[in-house]
């Protein structure tokens, strides 16, 4: 009985002895009794293991830190850049309001017709005081003796003309209006002995006193309406009555 219940134990043991290898655990799981009490000597330490995983990051540290110094002095400016692309092509407008326009032109017409009105009204007034007859030729004077170069000028300064009587009844207005000898718009300064009018074409009406035209001494040029309404040529640079007439 004892040899059978003592010899798993050697076996064991002889088991344990002849690998090195193997641990108590191991022996425990293959012998039915465990006797590891046995002495065994250690072996040599094994090699280092490998490194581990990277620690977490670890906390700031605790240095003081300086504080922020004053800004820096600025720049210089920098060059002027290049132009930059042409832009993209506005929409087109909206179309202009042709009623605003026709409206102001209608406007217009309004206050031209009323000045035509208003002209034609001071026209009459300005015929009626001078005792012309209305629609005819207006003649005025303004009084004053001149040469006939001046009285021409005088009366294109108001887009007039020399009064220049083309018949018996044009006469007598003009006469009426002067009172006095004054110059008419007719000369032979063009050709000798042929008169017309400083407007253009020879006279078609005349008056002539008797005797006249005579182009006396150094010539006489210019043509004077006598008071009593009669013609006589007479110097230009002689000073008559300035009368200018104006269309009806
Ligand atoms: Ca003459
Ligand atoms: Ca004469």
């Amino acid at each position: 009985m004892f040899l059978f219940s003592s010899l798993p134990v050697l076996l064991c043991v002889v088991t344990a002895s002849s690998s090195e290898t193997k641990t108590c655990e191991d022996a425990q799981k293959t012998c039915s009794v465990v006797a590891c009490g046995i002495p065994v000597t250690n072996g040599t330490p094994g090699r280092d293991g490998r490194d581990g995983p990277k620690g977490e990051k670890g906390e700031p540290g605790q240095g003081l830190r300086g504080l922020q110094g004053p800004p820096g002095k600025m720049g210089p400016p920098g060059k002027v850049g290049s132009p930059g692309p042409l832009g993209p092509k506005g929409s087109k407008g909206d179309r202009g309001d042709s009623s605003v326009a026709e409206a102001k032109l209608a406007n217009l017409e309004g206050q031209l017709r009323s000045l035509r009105s208003e002209l034609d009204h001071i026209k009459k007034l300005q015929v009626f005081s001078l005792g012309q007859n209305p629609g005819k030729k207006l003649y005025v004077t303004n009084g004053k003796k001149m040469p006939f170069s001046q009285v021409k000028a005088l009366c294109a300064g108001f887009q007039a003309t020399v009064a220049t009587p083309r018949n018996a009844e044009e006469n007598k207005a003009i006469q009426d209006v002067a009172q006095d000898s004054a110059f008419l718009g007719i000369t032979d300064e063009v050709t000798e002995g042929q008169f017309a009018y400083v407007t253009g074409g020879r006279i078609t009406y005349s008056n002539w006193k008797s005797n006249e035209p005579n182009d006396h001494g150094s010539g006489e040029d210019c043509v004077v309406l006598l008071s009593d309404g009669l013609w006589n040529d007479i110097s230009c640079s002689a000073s008559f009555l300035a009368v200018c007439e104006l269309p009806a």
